[in-house]
């Protein structure tokens, strides 16, 4: 389905940034840079916002959601801005009884993990959404509108990471239970990744129609599982998710940079997809498979040997160590000039965290980060 024309990749205000150059696969003369986890508790103007307000009321406030998610792009110029919402929003919007506890995460009234709660779940029709999800897209379209030739970055959450939190009920370290009732219950474990991918899906979707330039998937806890697994039980709902985004596209005259061919005037574009994970290092190469366009690389694997496992074809994301934010500064320095180095071996390379902004970081570092980024890949 081709963009409506007053989408900003369709009317030409963001097909050009750096970000959605990069993304596309053309390396831009300067290095994009953003931030993920760049809205929220790293912020003294985010915190003032919050005070008396419950995570998931705020994600369902228009006014509030596109303000905490502009807030980071007017204090440190970097070149997107990401959505503000969580992953588990389109879980609660459906009907899921899951809550944001402060300090903690999501945490659900009830865990999932038999067969019959799974068909009790899934029993939550998914079309809902259609209407559920109004708040959302006028959200975005408030930011969007806000934010003229920056994009914004739709996100969403992999079914693996939300069947995570599901099956486990709340923030977990080695999710065992999700991992058990893959193999214990392969029929419901399907079921489930199926429904969550419908879930997830549409809520990613209603984004980018409502003015998202690009879509990331985040399968932050994907790192527990094994290859193998991951590629038979987790890969497929990932992309019957991504399958909700990859159909979106946008026209930009042919002499726009990668894609062109002589006879053509114009070429058609899919809105670009962004995969991360973390720990993910084993799994880069599937990851990609799912139909991503751009892999996020955690701080565990360096740049140019993610690209080797990727096969030296696929814009890359990262992947600042977000420990060394609290460094002093030259060994902060010393760090990124390394990550862009890198980054370089890459057919393009958009600057980000290894994982999220941690919540102490002090956001002057970050502001002189992306100043630092910007020098150093323009030649300073
Ligand atoms: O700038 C931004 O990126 C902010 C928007 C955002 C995003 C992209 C939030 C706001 N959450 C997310 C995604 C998200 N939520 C992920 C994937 C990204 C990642 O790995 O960091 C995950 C795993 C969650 C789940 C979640 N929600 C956690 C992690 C819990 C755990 O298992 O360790 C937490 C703490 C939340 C709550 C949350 N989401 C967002 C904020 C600002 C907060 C904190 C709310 C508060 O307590 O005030």
């Amino acid at each position: 389905m081709i963009l409506d024309a007053h989408h900003p990749l369709s009317s030409g205000l963001t097909a050009d940034s750096r970000l959605i150059q990069a993304y596309q696969g053309t390396r831009p003369a300067v290095t994009p840079v953003w931030f993920m986890r760049q809205a929220g508790r790293s912020l003294p103007e985010y915190r003032e916002l919050r005070v008396g307000t419950r995570m998931l009321d705020v994600c369902l406030d228009p006014e509030l959601a596109s303000e905490i998610s502009l807030q980071p792009v007017r204090r440190h110029n970097v070149d997107a801005g990401i959505f503000f919402s969580d992953i588990v929003v389109p879980l609660k919007l459906v009907g899921v009884d899951v809550s944001i506890v402060a300090g903690k995460g999501p945490v659900l009234g009830k865990a999932v993990r038999t067969s019959a709660d799974v068909d009790e779940l899934t029993a939550l029709d998914p079309a809902l959404l259609d209407d559920a999800l109004a708040p959302i897209s006028a959200a975005v379209a408030l930011a969007v509108a806000q934010l003229g030739s920056t994009p914004l970055i739709g996100f969403a959450g992999a079914p693996f990471t939300l069947a995570a939190y599901l099956v486990e009920g709340g923030p977990s370290k080695d999710h065992i239970h999700a991992r058990t009732l893959m193999h214990a219950e392969p029929e419901a474990w399907a079921k489930l990744m199926a429904w969550t991918a419908d879930v997830t899906g549409r809520f990613l979707r209603a984004q980018v129609l409502a003015g998202a330039s690009a879509a990331q998937l985040f399968d932050s806890w994907a790192g527990a599982l094994s290859l193998a697994d991951y590629a038979a039980s987790v890969a497929p709902a990932s992309a019957a998710a991504i399958a909700h985004v990859r159909d979106l596209t946008y026209t930009v005259p042919a002499s726009n940079g990668a894609g062109a061919t002589a006879d053509a005037e114009t070429v058609d574009r899919n809105v670009p997809i962004v995969h991360f994970g973390v720990g993910t290092g084993e799994l880069l190469k599937e990851m990609h498979n799912i139909g991503a366009d751009v892999v996020g690389v955690d701080y565990r694997v360096p740049l140019d040997e993610a690209n080797r496992r990727l096969g030296g074809a696929v814009p890359v994301q990262g992947n600042v160590d977000p420990a060394l934010l609290a460094a002093p500064w030259p060994v902060l320095e010393a760090h990124v000039r390394d990550v862009l180095e890198r980054g370089r071996s890459a057919p393009s390379h958009v600057l980000n965290l290894g994982h999220g902004v941690p919540p102490d970081t002090d956001p002057d570092v970050l502001t002189r980060l992306v100043g630092l980024v910007h020098d150093v890949s323009a030649g300073e």
